[in-house]
């Protein structure tokens, strides 16, 4: 079972659109096991980001994740990464398809509203960078055998 951290960045938050964001993720029938509502220092974020060090849009893109608080998330379930990615959309909310997140609420790379693990390595890495292994909840979801063969 994967599972990915899902991050509601600062505009999400600010426009009032993180229960309609969580929804897509619920209905899509992945699982909430870690939640927590933050401000980023800009040592997490630099972390977070370490692997974008360097380009064009690094520092707009750390200022950015630390100018307001953040919902992280980590939603568990088969093939989770992917799922995710494909619920939020391309980077680019101009591009990404009507139905996604960003599509349905996004107009610019840099206010793309979510973010989503990209490989199961990073998923990993991010998971740990946010969360304690005990803010993990392992629970059973009545519902899984309508989701789930
Ligand atoms: P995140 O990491 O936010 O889920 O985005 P993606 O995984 O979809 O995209 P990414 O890692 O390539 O980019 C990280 C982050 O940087 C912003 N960005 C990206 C930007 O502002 N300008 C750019 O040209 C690119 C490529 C958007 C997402």
């Amino acid at each position: 079972m994967e599972q990915t951290l899902i991050l509601v960045k600062p505009d999400g938050v600010q426009r009032g659109l993180v229960g309609s964001i969580i929804k897509r993720f619920e209905n899509r029938g992945l699982k909430l096991v870690g939640m927590k509502f933050i401000l980023m220092t800009r040592e997490l974020a630099e972390l977070h980001y370490a692997v974008h060090e360097g380009k064009p849009f690094y520092e707009s893109l750390v200022a950015y994740i630390i100018s307001g608080p953040v919902v992280a998330m980590v939603w568990e379930g088969e093939a989770a990464i992917e799922a995710a990615r494909s619920t939020m959309g391309t980077t680019n909310p101009v591009t990404a398809s009507p139905g996604t997140i960003r599509g349905d609420f996004g107009m610019e790379i840099g206010r793309n509203l979510v973010h989503g693990s990209d490989s199961i390595e990073n998923a990993k890495k991010e998971v740990n960078l946010f969360f304690a292994p005990g803010e993990i909840v392992a629970w059973r979801r009545e519902t899984d055998s309508w989701i789930r063969e």
